[in-house]
């Protein structure tokens, strides 16, 4: 009976492009009560807050702003890290609600070179904690902190496991403890909701450290994080930059493609990531309200760079193009010229001069070297201009 199930669930998922449905995208640009969105005012007060209660609703879930405080700790500094190429913070991250309380923490590296604030990447680490290691015994590809101060840039990262574990019989145990309504409403967030509160969290702490540029930080994640950094950035303006590597479904690529993995393939596996009502679109993706280009266009004007993997067609490489390129009339509004192409660059070759950012690596679902070198460059590129 079980290899039954599992033969025909693997079945559902399709990787022929020709097998792809027609499919027709909600409209990004007209409102629910069917009113034409032609500038950005009318994008920022009605249609921009629609969508987001659209993906609160029926997709992350809501995400709760009512918290009584946030506090942070300074557990450990180290001026002179890295041979005295950057500086250190080890963050504690307190929140409080209701006389209860979750902690979580924030490795933080400055570059020592530059006497002005620097520009930030925060990494959503959804893998072990050794690749965001601060005594940088071991330097992971995945993090390459040493590369990331060699290029004038702040690194920093925070372990998703204590926001919410990433695991179905136990995600409630962090900061879902502050928030039981939110366990027991169909919309309620669940673990992707509260890594994304967890980035803001991060960015509350940001601002207030006078080695950071606030007004330069980039909130990177990959696959299930590649998921959270659209969400955290979709919500929180004061993201500059978002990239989403590897996200796939419920991530950057467009769910009515229906390649790869999908909606019901992904509640299924992790029926702990997203809000219960999500689980209506299983096997019915053209019921949703949304698909991902809108979630894209929430960041706009902001720059997104999104990436994928030759080998990863679970996570719909062209799919995920498509969703920058429909996204693209929501920069029109602010006048951000995209001009994506119609179809992927080839393998390899990065889109990294325009608003919406693009490359599809030659190899398998991770996030290495090659991939941190394209994030620096776009990010250069959208930090000068
Ligand atoms: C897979 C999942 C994807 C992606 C990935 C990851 O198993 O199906 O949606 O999130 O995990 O996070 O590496």
């Amino acid at each position: 009976l079980f290899t039954g199930i599992y033969i025909s669930m693997s079945f559902s998922q399709n990787y022929d492009e020709s097998k792809v449905p027609f499919y027709t995208l909600p409209s990004l640009l007209v409102s629910g009560q069917n009113q034409p969105i032609k500038d950005t005012a009318s994008w920022e007060h009605a249609r921009r807050p629609e969508l987001l209660t659209l993906f609160s609703n029926y997709v992350y879930g809501t995400t709760p702003k009512d918290f009584d405080s946030v506090r942070f700790g300074i557990e450990n500094e180290d001026p002179a890290a890295m041979n005295g190429k950057a500086r250190l913070k080890e963050v504690a991250i307190r929140v409080y609600r209701q006389n209860k309380s979750i902690t979580f923490h924030l490795v933080l590296f400055t570059p020592t070179a530059q006497a002005s604030p620097a520009a930030v990447f925060v990494l959503i680490n959804n893998r072990g904690r050794s690749h965001t290691d601060p005594k940088r015994v071991v330097q992971s590809d995945f993090w390459p902190a040493e590369m990331m101060i060699d290029s004038g840039y702040g690194i920093a990262a925070f372990h998703v496991s204590e926001l919410a574990p990433d695991r179905k019989d136990s995600y409630a145990d962090a900061l879902l403890q502050l928030y039981p309504e939110q366990l027991a409403a169909d919309n309620g967030m669940k673990a992707i909701g509260a890594w994304a509160f967890g980035a803001s969290r991060v960015m509350d702490y940001l601002v207030t450290d006078g080695h950071v540029n606030a007004k330069q930080v980039v909130i990177v994640g990959h696959s299930r994080g590649g998921k959270t950094a659209l969400w955290a950035a979709a919500q929180d303006e004061r993201f500059s930059l978002c990239i989403s590597n590897c996200s796939g479904n419920t991530g950057a690529a467009l769910a009515r493609r229906q390649f790869g993995e999908r909606i019901a393939k992904i509640n299924a596996t992790f029926p702990h990531w997203f809000c219960n009502n999500y689980k209506r679109f299983n096997d019915n993706e053209t019921a949703l309200p949304v698909d991902q280009h809108m979630l894209i266009a929430l960041i706009a004007p902001r720059p997104v760079y999104a990436t994928n993997a030759t080998e990863d067609l679970w996570a719909d490489p062209k799919g995920t193009f498509l969703a920058l390129k429909n996204a693209e009339p929501a920069y029109a509004l602010y006048h951000k010229k995209s001009n994506l192409p119609a179809d992927p660059p080839s393998p390899g070759h990065a889109i990294l001069y325009a608003p919406l950012g693009y490359h599809n690596r030659i190899g398998v679902h991770d996030m290495t070297r090659f991939d941190w070198i394209q994030f620096i460059q776009f990010a250069r590129h959208h930090f000068r201009s």
